[in-house]
């Protein structure tokens, strides 16, 4: 086998800034030290003040070196680091210098990361922590990825794979020695047991809410209502620009427009939606089924009733829910007080009563996030990796308890080891592993 390339990147932010650090790591890089700085190879370990130069001994810069030798550093193998001044042209020259010679390459997004996780340093839900601090915008964010890379749900699904495999040994010891003597009942009720125990909490960790999902990847609230209610000038008022086109003409919407905020310390997308009424228009009537299917996916939808004209028939339909909120706009219009008991009175066009809406949402959005403490599932692919593994779960109790077949509960058990097992990257994850490298940055 050829060796493997080592591979060095940017590992800092976009220059011009204080400092750039560049990082290396692969089997060349002790060479790399050797050839490329006067220092020579540097301590392990120590910061070593160094001047680095390119092939021709010309003076790229002065900065810092940090050698970490393998097994024991992030990837497993020789790394460096070095810290220098973080102008366009010290990276060009370096980098360039660097990947001139033969074996060595610009790494690829995630690449680091991923020789760790090959290196068996992180597993797959650790490796995605790892994605997510960076992009970690708010501190829920911040501190569900800590969780996250610190091992929190690594140590949740081994735990249950641990359970499962003590659940699979009972399973194979009763078919290589069944007890003719007993009835069926005295050997499968403990592992019945057993099985049921894993079964609860998987259960438990399926209906959380979507609660890690939405901290990560953030809440949805809808604009729901009457064409002209004013709910595009709501939006713009909430996106604090003006997203989407405001005409004083019925229909002006169409798709659905959303803008992203950070609110109570969540990100929260707002989608503003076209007004619902039944209509002969091709566009429009796609617009309103879009409308509506934006109403059921979000997490909360406000109602918003033009307090001139209220139509009120949007708050009949079947997916508004107890928390939703009723919002009456254009007070300022308005004449005689309205009938209607409403949750906010505003004016979207004037600004009046949002600030306290605002705040409604805040509220919704923290209450919902802490319903939760720490979630299990964190992103689509562990939801989706669990529901199988409950689907195998619940067929190995199905055929233990109708004695179907001890074989084919083994079969099942087996097979929710490997669902739950490719969530941590355990087993089976080739395809898996291009998909969640991809997003990492480069230099990560
Ligand atoms: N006076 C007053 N006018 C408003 C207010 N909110 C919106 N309008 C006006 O109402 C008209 C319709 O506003 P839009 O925001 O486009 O309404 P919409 O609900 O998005 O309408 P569609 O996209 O057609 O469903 C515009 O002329 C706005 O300027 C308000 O609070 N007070
Ligand atoms: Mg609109």
């Amino acid at each position: 086998m050829s060796e493997r390339d080592t591979i060095c990147a940017l590992a800092s932010g976009a220059p011009p800034a204080a400092i750039a650090i560049l990082r290396l790591s692969g089997p060349k890089v002790a060479w790399l030290a050797a050839q490329h700085l006067d220092c020579g190879i540097p301590a392990a370990r120590h910061a070593t003040l160094t001047d680095v130069r390119d092939a021709g001994g010309g003076l790229i810069d002065r900065g810092l070196a940090v050698f970490m030798p393998g097994p024991g550093s992030y990837t497993g193998e020789d790394t460096l680091e070095l810290y220098l001044h973080g102008g366009a042209a010290v990276i060009e020259h370096s980098l360039s210098a660097l990947t001139a010679h033969e074996g060595v390459r610009m790494a690829e997004p995630g690449e680091y990361t991923r020789r760790a996780f090959e290196a068996g340093k992180l597993d797959l839900t650790e490796a995605e922590g790892v994605a997510d601090i960076i992009e970690a915008e708010t501190r829920a964010q911040k501190a569900q990825a800590l969780r996250q890379l610190g091992g929190g749900l690594s140590e949740t699904y081994a735990g249950w794979r641990a359970e499962l495999t003590g659940v699979l040994a009972l399973v194979e010891v009763a078919i290589d020695f069944p007890d003719e003597g007993d009835a069926p009942q005295d050997t499968t009720a403990p592992i019945l047991a057993k099985l049921d125990h894993v079964i609860a909490q998987v259960r438990a960790a399926l209906g959380d809410g979507g609660i890690g999902e939405r901290i990560r990847d953030g809440f949805r609230v809808a604009i729901i209502g009457a064409p002209n209610a004013g709910k595009s000038t709501l939006l713009n008022r909430l996106a604090r620009r003006e997203a989407a086109i405001v005409t004083a003409k019925a229909g002006t919407t169409r798709d659905v427009i959303e803008v992203r905020r950070v609110m109570g310390g969540h990100v929260v997308w707002i989608a503003d939606t076209a007004g619902l009424r039944s209509t002969d228009d091709e566009i429009e009537a796609e617009g309103v089924r879009r409308a509506e299917r934006a109403a059921r996916e979000a997490d909360l939808r406000i109602f918003l009733i033009d307090a001139e004209v209220p139509e009120t028939s949007v708050l009949s339909t079947d997916y508004r829910e107890p928390g939703d909120l009723v919002v009456l706009n254009k007070v300022d219009l308005q004449s005689a007080p309205s009938e209607l008991n409403a949750d906010h009175v505003i004016s979207a066009k004037a600004g009046s009563g949002v600030d306290a809406l605002e705040q409604a949402i805040a509220d919704f959005v923290g209450k919902y996030a802490a319903s939760v403490e720490a979630p299990v599932i964190t992103r689509q692919r562990h939801r989706a990796r669990l529901q199988d593994g409950l689907s195998s779960l619940e067929a190995a109790r199905d055929a233990l308890a109708n004695d179907v077949g001890a074989e084919l509960a083994a079969e099942d058990i087996r097979m929710a080891l490997r669902q739950l097992g490719s969530i941590i990257g355990v087993v089976g994850v080739e395809d898996v592993l291009g998909a969640v490298f991809s997003e990492f940055c480069i230099g990560k």
